[in-house]
């Protein structure tokens, strides 16, 4: 192992702290902490400004935003969903006592292939959840064609796809709900934090009751909801990143413009292009390995990086399918699965993030090029 600096796989954009200081000033004014403070709100407010949706309500992680998701929807039986995700994706339905049933992928675009859905739906089937995997879009026309003729809401697992437009409309407008992640390694942070995007008031105002406890009002608990409010000093954060997150995200967009013009023509390697018509955000930037091409296994690249303190990730191997809880799942199978498991197998996500220096992405580039046998 080298001695040199880490390059990890992400790291954080952390907004200036002295601009952050006049933001706990008043929250120490306020003494408000949490429960839907005035940070909360202004936040609520000028997210869905920003994104372009209507009704936005926060919470505390992604996770817990999937699992309410579900709840608001009364989802039950079984839900389509992609093995190609954060385990999250998968787990959400498991907390909801909900049948994942495992879909195989397209290979272009990484998301649920559509033409597969039709044959995993069954008279216990309810819901589609879809994953726009690395912020790149589903078809959701497709998906939406198929959801009406069967009469199944659509959950979007938006986690990676903040600040993603498709000509110019918010890929958050789609489906019934789409939920964000605002984690610590996405593209726009509350340091731990989600969101829901509905479309109605309605459904805010149950969504917005169901993360604090299913009370309605002081007295009346309408439903077993939990707690997964975001607090004040998390959602000041959230305030004051998104001044700076147009300027991260054109930071990844160059990165992953260099990557590509330097990698490009590497034997074995493959690279997802920016979609038609798709305003990107670059939350990742996966490569596909081919061993036989590339002269080495995406295992041995990996390894090989590490050596030069370079830490790339796999996400998302291993497939959600081959882990203990679902791997029994008839459409846990790899058979049913033959394109998730092939990319499982040969992707590597390479470091993205605004503050990655020239030198340290000349060295990225330079060392997957010493690696290569091809
Ligand atoms: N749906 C999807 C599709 C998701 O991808 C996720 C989360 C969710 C739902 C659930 O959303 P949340 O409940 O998390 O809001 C990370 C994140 O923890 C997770 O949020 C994310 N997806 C997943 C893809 O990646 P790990 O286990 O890979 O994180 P970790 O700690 O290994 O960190 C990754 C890299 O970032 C490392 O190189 C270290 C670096 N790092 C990390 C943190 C936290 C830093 O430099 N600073 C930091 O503060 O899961």
């Amino acid at each position: 192992m080298s001695s040199e600096k880490p390059i990890l796989v992400t790291k954080p954009a952390l907004p200036p702290l002295d601009e952050f200081m006049p933001y706990l000033e008043e929250i120490w004014k306020n003494c408000w902490l949490t429960n839907n403070g005035p940070m909360h709100q202004k936040l609520e407010k000028e997210l869905a400004d920003y994104l372009g949706v209507n009704y936005l309500s926060l919470f505390s992680n992604g996770t817990l935003a999937l699992i309410s998701a579900l709840q608001a929807l009364g989802i039950k039986g079984e839900v389509i969903t992609t093995p190609f995700s954060f385990v999250a994706t998968t787990h959400s339905l498991w907390w909801n006592g909900i049948k994942p049933v495992f879909v195989d992928i397209d290979p272009n675009t990484f998301n649920l292939d559509p033409s597969k859905i039709e044959a995993a739906i069954t008279p216990a089937t309810t819901a589609i959840m879809p994953v726009h995997v690395y912020g790149n879009p589903c078809d959701t026309a497709e998906i939406k064609r198929i959801a009406d003729k069967h009469g199944l809401k659509v959950i979007y697992d938006a986690a990676h796809a903040f600040g993603v437009f498709v000509d110019g409309k918010s890929i958050l407008t789609e489906g019934d709900l789409s939920i964000l992640s605002f984690h610590a390694t996405k593209v726009y942070s509350t340091i731990e934090g989600g969101a829901i995007i509905c479309h109605d008031e309605q459904m805010k105002h149950h969504i917005d009751n169901l993360k604090n406890f299913g009370f309605r009002g002081e007295l009346v608990v309408e439903e077993p909801g939990i707690n997964a409010k975001l607090n004040e000093v998390q959602a000041a954060y959230g305030l004051l990143s998104l001044k700076y997150v147009d300027s991260y995200i054109e930071k990844r967009r160059s990165i992953a413009q260099i990557y590509r013009e330097k990698l490009k023509g590497t034997p074995g390697l493959t690279m997802l292009y920016d979609f038609q018509g798709v305003r990107h955000a670059y939350s990742y930037f996966p490569i596909l390995v081919d061993e036989k091409a590339f002269g080495q296994s995406r295992d041995a690249l990996y390894e090989f990086l590490k050596g030069k303190s370079i830490f790339c990730r796999r996400y998302f191997y291993p497939l959600i399918s081959h882990f203990e809880t679902y791997n029994s799942l008839p459409s846990a199978a790899p058979e049913n699965l033959p394109i998730a498991t092939d990319v499982a197998s040969k992707v590597l996500c390479l470091p993205i993030y605004p503050e990655l220096s020239t030198e340290d992405l000349d060295k990225v580039v330079n060392s997957i090029k010493a690696a290569c046998r091809g």
